[in-house]
């Protein structure tokens, strides 16, 4: 499927302002591949389809996980949890991806993962920095992309906990095992 085709599926099915920020997340993540050697393409698909599960019934999400033998983890946490999974479930049932790297990205765009492939790496990265986005600490988070991928996806990484662990909010596993993957990595690096 081309862009414009992508674009008319996914409009009806978010708020405009999801929307924006998907053409955002869209733009950035293909400056990204562009400046990592990663496929154009690739990084286009992902990104347009990674939030399509945003607003999806949560019993209908919960049922696929249990269906089709997701991580059980994923019951009782809610949308913030389930759409990157159900959006890969969407993406390969409905828009027929077969590319692994790509419904990867989008599974694991919200809590990252441990040995995260460069394409998943982006997009998490480039949810985060696009250019809708407005908190405090995002200038810095969008030089350091441009500088390092990896130095990047650790400072999202640690923003994103920081910001859950100053709410209150619980943690989800992989979110925890991504920061210690990162962690790890670093200082093995020095
Ligand atoms: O879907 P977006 O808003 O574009 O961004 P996202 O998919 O990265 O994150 C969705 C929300 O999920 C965001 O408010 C942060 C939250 N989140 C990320 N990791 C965790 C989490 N929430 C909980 N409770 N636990 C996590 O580990
Ligand atoms: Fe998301
Ligand atoms: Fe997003």
């Amino acid at each position: 499927m081309e862009r414009e085709q992508y674009l008319a599926a996914i409009k009806p099915r978010m708020p405009e302002k999801r929307y924006i920020h998907t053409i955002g997340v869209m733009e950035t993540a293909m400056e990204l591949a562009k400046a990592y050697g990663e496929d154009e393409r690739k990084a286009e698909t992902a990104a347009i389809l990674h939030d399509i599960a945003k607003y999806a019934d949560i019993d209908w999400m919960e049922k696929i996980v249990h269906d089709e033998k997701l991580d059980q983890r994923l019951i009782g946490w809610g949308s913030e949890l389930l759409h990157g999974p159900i959006g890969a479930y969407i993406a390969e049932h409905e828009f027929g991806i077969v590319d692994e790297d790509v419904l990867n990205a989008i599974r694991f765009h919200t809590t990252g993962r441990v040995g995260m492939s460069h394409l998943e790496k982006i997009l998490f990265v480039a949810d985060m920095i696009e250019p809708n986005r407005h908190f405090d600490g995002v200038e810095r988070l969008r030089k350091k992309a441009q500088k390092n991928l990896d130095k990047a996806v650790s400072a999202c990484v640690r923003h994103t906990l920081a910001f859950l662990i100053d709410t209150k909010q619980a943690i989800y596993p992989l979110s925890i095992e991504c920061y210690n993957d990162l962690m790890k990595r670093e200082d093995s690096e020095g």
